[in-house]
């Protein structure tokens, strides 16, 4: 592990401080500035296989991934070849690809509910549009989501609990109208009472409810044995369309994602992240009958310049077929298994009370002595505990997401010596706090 820079000022503080000058926070999306953990960003210069490197030379075990998309590890090369390749023949055309087929069929193959896919530019807009699509197809316009569950910045879905918000719909965000926030309808992750009570409430409203099968961005949080299997009871006892999130857990959890690992079918899919193998592509899908009320087949717009990117479908084809490959998914529960067990111990040698959760190869450490089944449970875990273990192990060079209610990746680059370095790490973190 290389020595972190000892001058004065280092060139990411230095960059942090021009960025912010000239993009809000000084970065493109805000849980990267650093906010919840309090310090300065690291600003990366280069990545490859399970490591990043910072503008000061400093040298990381990367557990964010981008936030998930880098399940085979940074610049692998095929992937690389492959978008090299396309770039010679142009970056982006405006007009259907041969690509697209080939990645729409992978897609359609792989993730059991989805029989048409559109590819959009991200996960926000995938998301966006299979409300769209849901509302199109139902007639109905209230949509229903979980209080920690994160879909993007759609107006629709930024919002979130808090007093009164549920009730009243008020927007988390300023900027999203009323009449958009009083659609949105709150329920309890994990508790299907909740979302029974807004079937009551609206029998004949809701077009929608929408979920992360497993939830993955308030730290990762899995369903409990009948949640999804009960949502799906009851959209279809109302009338109403299952929508799951699989941005994160699509290709993450299992090759076909959670709905395959649970056997549970939604009507709407949204995917995002590894489907683009690092590069920027968001879909939805859904059965025939669904997907035909999209333009121009059906009424629903929905359209994009940059929807279908040659070199972005480059990316994801190349992606996935390395995925087929028969060691891949056991290889990620292997090492995160030995990843979060060795966790586990350590916090157990130290007196530290922790809550690790872990699905396939996504995973969160919560510092808390109490079980973790939603948002609520979530923002009661120690905060400042996560806080001092976040910057020592980054100071020692292993990168984390900087928020303690975020997911954890492990890619299929990171090594036996990575695990062994990142739990060394971790015995040598100070808790000063500790009662
Ligand atoms: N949506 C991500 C957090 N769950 C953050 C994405 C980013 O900052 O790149």
């Amino acid at each position: 592990m290389s020595t972190l820079s000892t001058s004065l000022i280092t060139h990411s503080e230095a960059l942090f401080e021009k960025a912010q000058s000239l993009i809000p926070g000084g970065v493109n999306s805000p849980v990267r500035a650093f906010r919840s953990v309090g310090g300065t960003p690291v600003f990366i210069s280069k990545a490859q296989g399970a490591y990043i490197w910072d503008e000061d030379g400093n040298r990381y075990i990367d557990y964010v991934g981008s936030w998930g998309p880098m399940i085979l590890g940074h610049a692998h090369p095929r992937v690389v070849h492959r978008i090299q390749d396309l770039a010679e023949r142009g970056t982006s055309y405006g007009a259907p690809t041969a690509l697209e087929c080939e990645l729409a069929e992978l897609v359609t193959q792989a993730v059991p509910s989805m029989e048409m896919v559109r590819f959009v530019s991200s996960g926000t807009e995938a998301v966006m549009s299979a409300l769209r699509l849901a509302r199109a197809y139902t007639g109905k316009n209230k949509i229903i989501k979980f209080t920690g569950c994160y879909h993007g910045h759609c107006d629709d879905l930024l919002v979130k609990a808090g007093s009164g918000a549920s009730t009243l719909g008020v927007p988390d965000s300023p900027g999203i109208s009323q009449a958009v926030a009083s659609q949105t309808l709150l329920a309890t992750y994990n508790d299907l009472e909740s979302v029974k009570v807004l079937f009551e409430q609206y029998p004949s409203e809701i077009a929608a409810v929408i979920v992360e099968p497993i939830a993955g961005n308030m730290g990762c949080v899995p369903p409990v044995p009948g949640f999804l299997e009960g949502l799906r009871l009851l959209t279809k006892q109302h009338e109403a369309l299952l929508i799951f999130d699989e941005v994160i857990t699509g290709f993450r959890v299992a090759y076909g994602g959670a709905q395959a690992l649970y056997n549970v079918m939604p009507d709407i899919t949204t995917l995002g992240k590894i489907v683009g193998g690092g590069l920027p592509v968001g879909a939805y899908g859904a059965s025939q009958e669904i997907m035909k009320m999209v333009a121009p087949v059906g009424p629903m717009y929905q359209a994009g310049t940059l929807s279908g990117n040659p070199l972005a479908m480059g990316a994801g084809i190349e992606t996935l077929k390395l995925l087929q490959e028969s060691h891949v998914y056991q290889q990620l529960e292997a090492q995160t298994k030995c990843l979060v067990e060795g966790l586990e111990a350590v916090a157990q040698s130290k007196q530290i009370p922790v809550q690790l959760h872990r699905v396939g190869s996504l995973f969160t450490l919560f510092f808390a002595a109490h079980p973790i089944q939603n948002y609520e449970d979530v923002l009661k875990a120690n905060k400042t505990r996560f806080n001092r273990f976040f910057h020592q192990m980054l100071k020692k060079g292993i990168y984390l997401a900087p928020s303690a209610f975020e997911s954890g990746f492990v890619s299929l680059a990171h090594t036996p010596n990575d695990i062994e370095a990142t739990l060394e790490t971790f015995s040598n973190v100070d808790f000063e706090d500790q009662e």
